[in-house]
């Protein structure tokens, strides 16, 4: 098959149920073009399950990554445990990808009101219209996917036919500017937007990897100097996405039509949001469709999973881990399939068992077990600030205007030397590489430079569960006149989580004593926010130099018990590269147009006084 090797395509691509060869495949496959309002032909795979009779739902999938091109012999395990309840699976290229015909925009925009217009929502609509017409069923249609596929699923919210019983939409980003794949609060996501404009746009006909000339990804987009070059050396005006992200650097009107969310405002299909706590893509949209579906909900159709899972975690066979992380002998990706999706689409397409009678359920990190909140976030959280101190501490307690000593924390960032990402040699994003479970890596691998700032706490004398919305308010100013500030909080395990796994004679064997959680510095959460934009998202403003400004960071909803004996950790730091592009730490109307020349040193200082009280506002429980 032609697909990138992604989670995306796992349903498809999982290792098979079986290992042995069936005499007849799972399922027929017949392939179609679909015709849509304005004449353009979709491609479209229809799988029929050949172990049931009797009219059935249809499952359908709108991707733009490629479907698959003949039989599936045996039922992938991704789809193992909706299987037995029997649906019709149907894929769908969407407009410009592969066969289908028209040009593919990577663009969720959606104009309600001119309904000759096509898009994501209406090529959805005109698609169903032809299955339920067209392909013997029993009267329902559920749609699904992660990710783009999810992306393709929630826009149906917006307008949907009268058929779709259900959906579960599955890391869909809503708003591409202010979170998930390409910015966060106007910060670029640089190594993401560009190696995912190529992967999309460079070849109507496959997903393309760009090959870089390094080993190390890191040395190429830093030898790489300002973003100007990527076109002026490499894309040269090629891949329309890109050209948008580097012509609509602020929150313009561009970026706000791509926000499809903002025309959401009631559940009007049953749907299943689901998203993963680390996941490095697209971990802030589903929560946003939630909210936005809950503003008029009447039925209680709206509902909300997460879990500790990366990018599309859930749709793999076990996820009994994340990295290192072991999540207490469950098998989460399993358990979720098997308790959750299966019996949702069981009740809304085929009329069997029971509607949730939660609002969310997550798998609780730390503690590893399953919630379910009949409200989220939960009322009885309470908004806790913990404060950074300027002795490198982490304390529930406000600095006093009596306290005598420093009153902030101090380092130089130089766009010369950012601060990785994630440890070198950083991989490309495609394919596989160590991109999937970068959230979860061990912090101590920046700990200690002098560009990262670290406060840490106390042992922890009992459990301390945070669930809900979290947030960074730090007091910072900057020598500059632009700045970023990133802000991790980390759970520190003890020196003696887990006991060595080597004899003590013999000592460990090369590699092993790193794949110790002793010690570990997990993030829990991690955001960035750019100083250009925060006064206003639409005309960004340089900063006045040295002028401490509070910066609020939103760091997503959670839902993590530091166990006793743990430690809390936070680091600050200003580059966070090549996840998100170097600010220049001069202010220039477009970073995008920057020169080499604009990208300087500057002193960044953290406030830690009773009058500048730099602090996280946990959602603690009691
Ligand atoms: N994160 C990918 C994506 C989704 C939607 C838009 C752009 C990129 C994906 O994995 O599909």
């Amino acid at each position: 098959m032609r697909h990138r090797v992604s989670v995306v395509a796992a349903l498809l691509l999982a290792a098979h149920a079986s290992a042995q060869q069936p005499s007849q495949p799972a399922f027929t496959f017949q392939e179609v073009m679909i015709p849509v309002r304005d004449g353009v032909h979709l491609q479209t795979v229809i799988l029929t399950p050949t172990d049931k009779t009797g009219p059935l739902p249809i499952l359908f999938r709108r991707t733009p990554y490629g479907v698959p091109d003949g039989p599936l012999p045996t039922v992938p395990t991704s789809f193992k445990e909706l299987a037995q309840d029997g649906y019709i699976l149907v894929f769908q290229n969407l407009r410009g990808r592969f066969k289908s015909e028209g040009v593919f925009g990577l663009t969720s925009q959606v104009n309600l009101a001119d309904s000759t217009s096509t898009n994501e929502t209406t090529d959805a609509y005109d698609s169903i219209d032809w299955l339920v017409k067209h392909v013997p069923n029993n009267g329902t249609v559920g749609m699904m996917g992660v990710s783009y596929d999810g992306l393709t699923t929630a826009m149906t919210l917006l307008h949907p036919h009268p058929a779709l019983k259900a959906i579960s939409e599955q890391a869909s980003p809503v708003d591409q500017w202010m979170n998930d794949d390409m910015h966060r609060y106007g910060a670029l996501r640089e190594s993401y937007a560009f190696e995912y404009s190529v992967l999309e746009q460079a070849d109507k006909y496959k997903n393309t990897n760009f090959t870089f000339e390094t080993y190390d990804t890191y040395a190429w987009y830093l030898a790489l100097g300002p973003l100007s070059n990527i076109n002026a050396r490499y894309l040269h005006g090629s891949i329309p996405f890109w050209n948008d992200v580097v012509a609509h650097p602020d929150y313009d009107g561009f970026w706000k039509r791509e926000a499809w969310v903002s025309q959401l405002h009631a559940s009007t299909v049953p749907n299943l949001n689901v998203a993963g706590f680390w996941d490095q893509e697209d971990p802030w949209g589903p929560w946003q469709i939630f909210r936005h579906a809950a503003e008029h909900d009447p039925d209680h159709t709206n509902f909300m999973v997460a879990g500790p899972w990366f990018h599309g975690q859930w749709r793999t066979a076990k996820a009994d881990s994340i990295g290192l992380i072991a999540l207490g002998g469950h098998e989460t990706a399993r358990e979720y399939r098997e308790t959750i999706e299966a019996p949702f689409f069981r009740y809304y397409l085929h009329g069997q068992g029971e509607k949730p009678s939660w609002r969310a359920t997550t798998f609780q990190s730390g503690a590893n077990r399953w919630r379910t909140y009949t409200e989220w976030p939960p009322k009885d959280a309470r908004a806790t600030n913990l404060y950074l101190r300027a002795d490198g501490t982490l304390s529930l307690d406000a600095p006093t205007p009596k306290a005598r000593g420093a009153t902030y924390r101090e380092y130089v960032s130089d766009p010369a030397h950012p601060v990785p990402y994630r440890r070198r040699p950083i991989s490309p994003t495609y394919p596989a590489g160590d991109w999937r479970t970068w959230e979860v890596q061990d912090q101590r691998y920046v700990d200690g430079r002098a560009d990262v700032l670290t406060f840490v706490s106390a042992p922890l004398d009992h459990d301390l569960t945070i669930t809900g919305e979290l947030g960074a308010d730090l007091f910072a100013s900057t020598s500059g006149t632009d700045a970023d500030f990133v802000v991790k909080l980390i759970d520190v395990y003890p020196e003696d989580a887990q006991p060595n796994a080597w004899d003590p004679e013999a000592g460990p064997a090369p590699g092993q004593y790193a794949r110790s959680i002793n010690g570990y510095e997990l993030p829990i959460a991690m955001e960035v926010r750019r100083g250009r934009y925060l006064a206003s998202d639409e005309h960004p403003r340089p900063l006045t130099p040295n002028k401490p400004l509070e910066w609020k960071i939103p760091l997503r909803d959670r839902d993590h018990v530091f166990l006793k004996g743990h430690r809390l950790m936070v680091q600050v730091q200003s580059t966070w590269f090549p996840l998100i592009d170097r600010n220049p730490q001069r202010f220039v109307p477009s970073i995008y147009r920057a020169t080499a020349a604009d990208y300087v040193k500057a002193t960044q200082r953290v406030y830690c006084s009773a009058a500048l009280p730099s602090h996280i506002v946990l959602p603690v429980m009691p």
